[in-house]
């Protein structure tokens, strides 16, 4: 910048719309920046997929001729998963039929979607004393 230039820069006449120039670059880097910090807060507020999947689709396990959760309570539409953590083969059978799994073996597991409210009681048709209760509301 050569002395003209300078003078021209901080003569009373220029200092004014300079002045404005500078505050308008620093309410944009303002903006700019109020945006940017919006953006994350914005993404935090939605769940993590993990989170849907962890409330859409339970697990039973079959543990030592028990079902873990002997009553459990879901929204419509919800997923419902057994695994059979014994040795022996076990059912998941619904007492008004409208589930029913093959035998399962170790590990297996068997699903089920719940798309009709009411109150589901299933057993295992090899071991019936193993009981439990699906509530769909
Ligand atoms: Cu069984």
């Amino acid at each position: 910048m050569n002395a003209a230039s300078l003078a021209y820069y901080v003569s009373p006449a220029n200092l004014r719309p300079l002045a404005f120039k500078l505050m308008r670059k620093a309410a944009l880097a303002l903006v700019v920046k109020g945006l940017i910090g919006v953006i994350p807060t914005a993404c935090a507020q939605q769940p993590a997929p993990q989170q849907i999947a962890a409330i859409s689709a339970p697990t039973i396990s079959i543990d030592n001729f028990a079902f873990s959760q002997p009553s459990l309570t879901v929204p419509v539409g919800t997923k419902v998963t057994w695994i059979n953590h014994d040795d022996m083969l076990h059912t998941v059978a619904d007492e008004g039929k409208s589930f029913k799994s093959d035998p399962l073996d170790s590990n297996e597991t068997f699903s089920h979607v719940f798309d009709k409210p009411g109150t589901y009681k299933y057993f295992c048709s090899l071991h019936p004393h193993m009981q439990g209760t699906i509530v769909v509301q």
